[in-house]
């Protein structure tokens, strides 16, 4: 039996006869962390849901990118559900930052102790979804599968789930291993005695480069924009610390929640201009030393919001840097001094700043001396050319907005949701777009999403979906739209919010800056965890003003 069997019409499930349509409640494209709470909150209310996704099993990105050192940067005990008691206190995490291996066991975990994948079918990739004014339902087109029609879509497609290929010249031509880290083999890949170029230095070169540098006889990173990272201070995680955490699991959920973070770091409200420099050298070093780059950039209230501010951190940091780094000139091309820290999400690493005083890894300044061409047997500079076995591409994403781009999505009138962003990502807080109406967007743009702890915005966003249908089923409304008002009011806020910011200067992926042709609009929403949630509380509290609901009996899901 095919692992998607369950999505062919079965008597039970085929309720409108057409042998190639799978008729559900909600259909959600996505088995990630936004995916499967969405299918479990969706039972919750009584709907039929199902979800499909292209991959093979659940997890997402986590089932995507299983590169060596793959690693999240928000500590174990608070990325995971917090909506089950049981599971919370159930679960053992064994290290501070979970590696990729034991995020995608604790998603596997999550699905069979919730018979999620009866629901589920995986392997199917979907192409297109379509709105149908007149039956107020959604046509998801698949092309692996039959096709789904629902009344709800749910997009829970991840933020980071469309790796983006670098334009290269000359890149089809190489004949060595090309590995991309967003599409890793599921077997192991050695790397003993061969030559390596790693592009790309964001968070996932910075995890890669040590880990190779294990096996390969020779390392090129080649690097254009430096990053900031922090050592993360990985190690595993006591029984007792974990016992005392899960006593009072929930407070800590809770101070999450209402945090600017989605983690609470525990930061005192003060400025880094307010204190002498011995209260701010000590105060940086504290949270330096915790490792947690929400606790860092926390450390005082200004430093995403003042330069001089900020400049004080990237000082701290590039005196670390120096200190771990042996060559002073190399340490000086691996320090960023274009944009602010804390612009482009810090990353965090194990003794990836130390790999470079081993003979065999060397930088690759991209910025001192471009790339110009990928050939057969390597790559050539501006200066240089070098012979390379394996080529690695960890060059990022098309973030938050790309995973949605990639599908064909025709709301009313038969409005392409890409054309409709393709001079700006218009959404209400990154979970509706006007003119698309049923169909919600998990941490969709505008909304806190990779400017947070994913797993609280995702189950923020997914429990106000659920309540929002819930509504909508309880007065019999076939169709939620959000008014186009309350969506252009929201942009034009997380725009100020933005504004007040040093975010908007950077070149990075949380401004679009890093696909060419997308405008540069900051994506995630930067007024805090805290507050967007008690906005989407207030939403529901006064029957969510922002929306207009439709009644349409004859469409009900439960007739
Ligand atoms: P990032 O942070 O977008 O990093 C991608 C890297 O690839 C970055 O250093 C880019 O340099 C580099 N890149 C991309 N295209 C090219 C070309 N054409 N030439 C040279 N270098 C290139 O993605 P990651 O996967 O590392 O991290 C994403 C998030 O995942 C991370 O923040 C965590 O939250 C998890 P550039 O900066 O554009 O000069």
């Amino acid at each position: 039996m095919s692992k998607n069997s369950n999505i062919y019409p079965t008597p039970d499930n085929a309720r409108s006869g057409e042998g190639d349509i799978l008729q559900k409640d909600l259909a959600i494209i996505g088995a990630g962390v936004a995916g499967l709470y969405m299918l479990y909150k969706s039972r919750e209310i009584g709907l039929d849901a199902h979800i499909v996704d292209r991959a093979e099993d659940v997890g997402g990105t986590w089932y995507w990118n299983r590169y060596p050192g793959c690693r999240c940067d928000i500590e174990s005990m608070d990325y995971s559900y917090s909506f089950d008691e049981a599971l919370q206190q159930e679960w053992d995490w064994t290290e501070k930052y979970p590696s990729q291996p034991e995020v995608l066991s604790y998603l596997q975990h999550v699905a069979d102790r919730f018979d999620l994948k009866r629901d589920i079918s995986f392997g199917v990739d979907v192409s297109g979804a379509t709105y149908n004014e007149d039956t107020g339902r959604w046509r998801v087109h698949t092309s692996t599968g039959p096709d789904l029609d629902a009344k709800y879509v749910v997009m829970a497609t991840g933020v980071l789930s469309a790796p983006k290929d670098p334009k290269v010249p000359g890149i089809e031509q190489f004949q060595g291993r090309v590995l991309r880290s967003a599409s890793w083999p599921h077997e192991d890949v050695d790397f003993t005695g061969r030559k390596v170029a790693v592009l790309g230095t964001g968070s996932t070169g910075i995890q890669l480069v040590p880990e190779i540098a294990k096996q390969a006889e020779q390392l090129l990173v080649l690097q254009r924009t430096p990053n900031f990272s922090l050592p993360a201070y990985n190690r595993p995680l006591e029984q007792e610390e974990k016992d005392q955490i899960k006593r009072t699991y929930s407070l800590r959920r809770s101070k999450a929640r209402a945090s600017h973070l989605g983690v609470d770091t525990q930061s005192e409200n003060r400025s880094a201009l307010e204190v002498d420099e011995a209260t701010r050298q000590e105060a940086y070093w504290d949270t330096y030393n915790y490792g947690n780059p929400m606790r860092f950039v926390s450390t005082f209230n200004d430093l995403v919001l003042s330069r001089d501010a900020n400049q004080t951190a990237v000082k701290f940091v590039a005196d670390r840097i120096h200190d771990r780094v042996n060559d002073p000139d190399l340490a000086e091309r691996l320090i960023p001094r274009s944009y602010a820290l804390g612009t482009r999400r810090p990353c965090i690493d194990t003794n990836y700043y130390e790999t470079f005083n081993s003979d065999h890894v060397e930088l690759v300044d991209l910025l001192q001396d471009p790339l110009t061409t990928i050939t057969p047997t390597g790559f050539t500079t501006q200066r240089a050319s070098y012979e390379i076995d394996d080529l690695v591409l960890a060059t990022g994403f098309d973030a938050i907005t790309g995973a949605l781009s990639r599908i064909d999505v025709q709301g009313r009138n038969g409005q392409r949701l890409n054309d409709r962003w393709a001079q700006y990502p218009a959404s209400f807080m990154g979970v509706m777009v006007h003119g698309f109406p049923n169909m919600f967007t998990v941490t969709g743009p505008l909304s806190p999403s990779v400017n947070s702890n994913m797993f609280v915005t995702i189950e923020q966003h997914v429990e106000f979906i659920a309540g929002l249908v819930a509504n909508a089923q309880r007065h019999r409304s076939s169709v939620i739209e959000v008014t186009y008002d309350a969506e252009q009011q929201w942009c034009q806020h997380a725009e100020d919010v933005a504004n007040q910011t040093l975010f908007p200067e950077t070149d990075s992926w949380y401004t679009g800056a890093n696909v060419q042709g997308k405008p540069r609009v900051v994506l995630p929403y930067l007024g805090g965890v805290g507050s967007f949630d008690q906005m989407l509380n207030e939403q529901a509290d006064t029957g969510y003003p922002a929306f207009d609901f439709t009644s349409r009996s004859a469409l009900s899901v439960t007739s």
